[in-house]
Order: C-alpha cells, then structure tokens, then sequence
C-alpha cells in the first residue's frame, strides 16, 4: 500500500508548454516522434496500376491513372495530427491536391451530405461532406516538402485537420459521395462519425 502511493505520487502529468496549449485537444499529449500507426501491413504501390476514383452522387465521376493525378493543382497547408490513442504530432505541413478542387472537377452534387474514404485493402473513415469542404483538407503526397513516406501513407493520404486522425485515411484510393451517412471500419466499432477531437467525440453517443 505505502509503496503504491509513492509511486502513485511519483506519476508526472506530461507537461503541455504554454505557447502550444491551443494545439493540444483536451486529453491529448504531445508525441515526441512522429508515431506511425495503422492496422496490417503497407500495401505496395505500383504507378502502372494504381488509380484513384470519385464515385457516388456527383455528375462527373472520374478516376485519374497515377501519371494523370501528377497534373492535378496542388496546395499546401500547416496541419497537427491528434489520434484518439490520446497522442497528438504538432507541425507537419502536407502539400498535394484540394478537397474543395477533387469536388468541383466532378461536379459533387448538392444531395451530396457525407463522404467516404477508401483506403487500400478495405479501411475506411466516414465524414460530412462539410468536413470534407473544409479549405484545409488536402489529399497529401508531399510531407515537410519531401515525397510521403510509404509508412505514413505514400503515394497518398488524406490529410483531415480537426478530426481525429483515424479520419486521414493512408493509401488513399477513392472518395464515394452518399446522400446518408456510413460508417467507415473505426465508426462501425462505435467510435464517432463527427470525430471533434476539440469536442472530444471519441465515440458516437449511445
Ligand atoms: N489506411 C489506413 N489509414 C490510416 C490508418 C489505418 O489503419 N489504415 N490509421 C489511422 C490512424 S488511427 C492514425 S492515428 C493515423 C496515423 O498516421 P501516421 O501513421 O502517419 O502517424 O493514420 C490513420 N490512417
Ligand atoms: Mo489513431
């Protein structure tokens, strides 16, 4: 008992440097080292067959060869990661094509209320669309200016700042539009659809 105690008060809290503290989400710590997580292996890419597709409620479906979506406009932005594991990695910046652009190529249309991301090998995160359309989400093949990583989700990621980042789908092959809401893997386990780390909506309501 006496030496549960002192070692219950030897526990530090992580300490959250004051100039940070509006990044940090509430019940998050600060990582070290850029974590890398996923479930399963890193599937292999091949630029001869891989293709990335928009499908669903919009006028203009496409899908562009790797070769194809090398021409696409690109953008760059500052965004954190904050996984539900309680980590949160501050200060990457991402470059690679809008979110807000993919929709007006093809033409989303307004029943359009919620998206799904498909990752390779059948992992998917469910959003609104007006999650979807936030200015900063980008679809990411550049990190910190270098080509992303295949660990972190190379040739391509989503890249959803201010969700959860179960929601940044790695290996990114597809975006479908839907008129009612899906859950994605993680969702159908119960964990939250809207994913407000600020709100801490780890888990959907009961
Ligand atoms: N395809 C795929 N994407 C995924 C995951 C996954 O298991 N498969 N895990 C998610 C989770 S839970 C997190 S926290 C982030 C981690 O990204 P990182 O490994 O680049 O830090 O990837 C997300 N994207
Ligand atoms: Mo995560």
């Amino acid at each position: 008992m006496a030496l549960k105690a002192r070692v219950a008060r030897g526990v530090r809290r992580p300490v959250i440097p004051a100039e940070l503290a509006h990044r940090v989400p509430p019940g998050q710590v600060i990582a070290s080292r850029w974590p890398v997580l996923h479930q399963g292996n890193v599937p292999p890419f091949d630029p001869a067959t891989w293709d990335f597709r928009m499908w669903g409620l919009v006028d203009a479906a496409t899908s562009w060869s790797w070769a194809q979506w090398q021409s696409l406009p690109t953008v760059t932005v500052d965004a954190d990661l904050h996984c539900v594991t309680r980590w949160s990695s501050l200060g990457h910046t991402w470059t690679g094509v809008s979110g807000r652009v993919l929709c007006d190529l093809t033409q989303v249309r307004p029943s359009a209320r919620f998206v799904v991301l498909h990752g390779e090998g059948g992992y998917s995160a469910n959003l609104a669309i007006e999650h979807f359309l936030d200015w900063q989400v980008v679809l990411a093949t550049y990190h910190d200016g270098e080509p992303l990583t295949p660990e972190h989700g190379a040739p391509l990621r989503a890249v959803i700042p201010d969700r959860y980042a179960w929601k940044s789908v790695k290996w990114l092959r597809g975006v479908e539009f839907l008129a009612d809401d899906r859950p994605g893997l993680w969702e159908s386990f119960g964990y939250s659809s809207s994913a407000d780390p600020w709100r801490e909506e780890r888990f959907e309501p009961e």
